[in-house]
């Protein structure tokens, strides 16, 4: 039997969970096999009471829906409304956050501000001075600016001003310069309800307006005001995969996405009087771990162990040794409710935006925040007695890392200590020694050998001498396999990479954080094309993305804003567009000569590499830059 994992944690819990019956998102995907057609061709339309209508993309079967609508329609109103639910996720997470920065003024809640010049910076962006104002001040004008991006009507998103000019320019003369982030998500869904908007382009354009309201809305929100509240990251070391968690101690695994909760469930576990009492139930201690996004948030501040990627989250709870498993928002698996019965493990809920059926909830609100952290901390030490322990089975694997790494931090690095600018950056880019530069993100989907698509096509870019960033799942793949360790870079790493890692003493893979923090990847952009010398914008750089394990709409709105910013971005299977062949010609051809950007569908890591190497090469010789070094060695 082929491995479902590539993981030798995930290979284990899957034996275990085979030998007793315990049911996993690869079981239920072998039983849905095959997957309709007419879904993943984007040719069903169940958007009006007239329908579900398909389309046959083959025989003599209907062209058209009741309607009238065409595949073209079909598959644009699809696609599209995917990316008004993934910038709503990703929205609605930045709104919660300007509450809790709105909060933390108010001086409810327990969170302070950790980082006041960032808190001055941004502010000054949104228009709020003078210097003279206090950090409390500042921060409450802020949290109410930083509100009223949602709803706002008109104008433009305060942060795509940090675009170079010329890439406003091009959102302006396309209309697709996003003026409201709610206000995109909503006009999307209305565009694409039954008997509005109608021509494929057209709704396509105002997906692209939407993925900006997220990338250069939402998602950056998110990111700059969680710096301002819980301090912006630095290079820390940490472990990693199923064996973070521990035979002796009460496990709490935080799942989910928001770091609000998580970043106080942080801080009562060390509260000398809850130690006290997990003492007292048996336990030598307190042990948090994380799974997917909410493990790269708390990683980053605080070098709380990662136990594992989206497709681990069942197998987490498999070990029998979760005592509580706590969840938020976005990418938990419904499974988990009934799965959880199987064990001792309590499943507890905390945002009202998502219950689940026979779970405990203790329900999360910014103002008692700590209060609530406690509480659940004192149920999963309550637990801890009812764990069986023949029933425990930690898998012994765990990885070292290094993770936190941001626009602000890391390339600067190669500045040295004293001198920080991205000079070096992109001289390193500019002689050759770096080929380009790769964003690899994304989830896990078991339609692809688990983590196995990440892996393959980061190593095939290191191996040409392509620096990659990642985040979101595709970064805790990275890390299971080692290779967001500085050493890594002797074992896969190009000469010129090497080269850079030694002397720098980074990864060559380098964690930038949860989905939400790819906007840290536009702020990199933006650092680089403003240091000079590698053009006017970002479709002018040799970069790419990649999500080659997708699964999220989430995902499509990120790709989305890579692509209408500027950005080639790789998907390893493609969106379910290819029922309609205008769609999928305007996506992965005709797209780039209005943005730049373009989509790339490649279910092999291997060919997603090579293509992805060709076009960062075509990006070089349009910068007539040098040969790069890789290329030259395997001359
Ligand atoms: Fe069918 Fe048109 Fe209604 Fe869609 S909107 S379900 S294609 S009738
Ligand atoms: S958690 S969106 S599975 S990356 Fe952000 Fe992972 Fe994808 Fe969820």
């Amino acid at each position: 039997m082929a491995e479902k994992s590539v993981d030798r944690a995930t290979q284990e819990m899957l034996r275990r969970a085979k030998a007793e019956q315990l049911e996993t998102a690869w079981d239920r995907w072998e039983i849905q096999q095959p997957q309709c057609g007419f879904g993943q061709l984007g040719l069903c339309c169940r958007i009006c009471n007239m329908g579900p209508c398909r389309i046959d993309p083959f025989g003599n079967g209907p062209k058209r829906g009741v309607c009238g609508a065409d595949a073209d329609t079909f598959v644009a109103r699809h696609l599209t409304r995917m990316i008004a639910a993934g910038t709503a996720a990703h929205s609605d997470h930045g709104r919660d956050v300007a509450h809790t920065l709105l909060m933390s003024a108010q001086g409810k809640g327990g969170y302070r501000i950790k980082d006041p010049l960032k808190l001055r910076k941004v502010a000054a962006e949104f228009g709020i001075g003078p210097d003279s104002k206090s950090d409390v001040e500042i921060a409450q004008a802020l949290a109410e600016k930083a509100s009223a991006e949602f709803g706002q009507q008109e104008g433009e998103l305060t942060f795509t001003r940090r675009a170079p000019k010329a890439r406003q320019e091009i959102w302006r003369k396309l209309g697709i310069m996003p003026r409201g982030i709610d206000r995109e998500v909503v006009e999307m869904m209305h565009r694409t309800t039954m008997g509005v908007d109608t021509d494929y382009k057209n709704i396509l354009f105002q997906g692209m307006r939407t993925a900006l309201a997220d990338g250069w809305g939402g998602s950056m929100l998110s990111t700059e005001m969680q710096d301002i509240l819980f301090g912006i990251p630095t290079p820390l070391r940490s472990r990693v995969n199923l064996g973070v968690l521990k035979k002796d101690e009460v496990n709490v695994v935080v799942h989910g996405h928001e770091p609000l909760l998580s970043e106080m469930l942080v801080v009562a576990s060390r509260d000398p009087e809850l130690l006290k009492l997990a003492e007292k139930n048996g336990a030598r201690g307190i042990n948090i771990a994380g799974i997917c996004c909410t493990a790269n948030e708390i990683l980053m501040r605080h070098g709380i162990p990662i136990a594992g990627n989206f497709l681990q989250q069942e197998l987490a709870l498999a070990t029998g040794a979760v005592d509580a498993m706590i969840v938020d928002v976005q990418c938990i698996m419904p499974a988990l409710a009934s799965l959880s019965q199987c064990f001792h493990t309590k499943l507890i809920a905390t945002s009202p935006k998502a219950k689940f059926p026979n779970t405990d909830f203790v329900e999360f609100r910014e103002e008692s925040a700590l209060e609530v952290a406690k509480e659940i901390i004192q149920r999963a030490i309550e637990n801890y007695p009812n764990r069986e322990p023949r029933r425990v089975q930690i898998p012994d694997a765990t990885m070292d890392l290094v993770a936190g790494f941001t626009s602000e931090s890391v390339f600067r690095f190669l500045g040295g200590r004293y001198r920080a600018t991205y000079r070096p950056l992109n001289d390193a880019v500019m002689d050759g020694r770096l080929r380009g530069a790769v964003g690899i993100v994304g989830c896990n989907n078991p339609n692809i050998t688990h983590d196995w698509g990440h892996l393959t096509l980061t190593k095939e870019l290191l191996k040409n001498d392509v620096l990659v960033v990642t985040s979101g799942c595709a970064a805790i793949a990275a890390a299971k396999c080692g290779l967001l360790r500085p050493e890594a870079a002797y074992d896969f790493a190009g000469p010129g990479l090497r080269e850079i890692c030694e002397t720098v003493g980074i990864p060559p893979v380098l964690h930038v954080g949860a989905c939400v923090d790819n906007s840290r990847i536009l702020t990199t952009l933006i650092e680089i094309v403003g240091e000079g010398g590698l053009g006017d914008d970002f479709s002018k750089l040799p970069v790419a993305g990649s999500a080659p394990e997708w699964m999220s709409e989430k995902a499509v709105a990120i790709g989305f804003y890579f692509v209408a910013s500027g950005v080639l971005t790789h998907f390893g299977t493609p969106h379910p567009i290819l029922g309609s062949k205008n769609v999928t010609k305007f996506l992965t051809e005709d797209v780039e000569k209005l943005v730049g950007g373009k989509f790339a569908f490649e279910p092999d890591p291997h060919k997603a590499a090579k293509l992805i190497v060709e076009h960062l090469d075509r990006k070089r010789a349009e910068l007539k830059l040098r040969e790069p070094m890789s290329a030259t060695a395997s001359k």
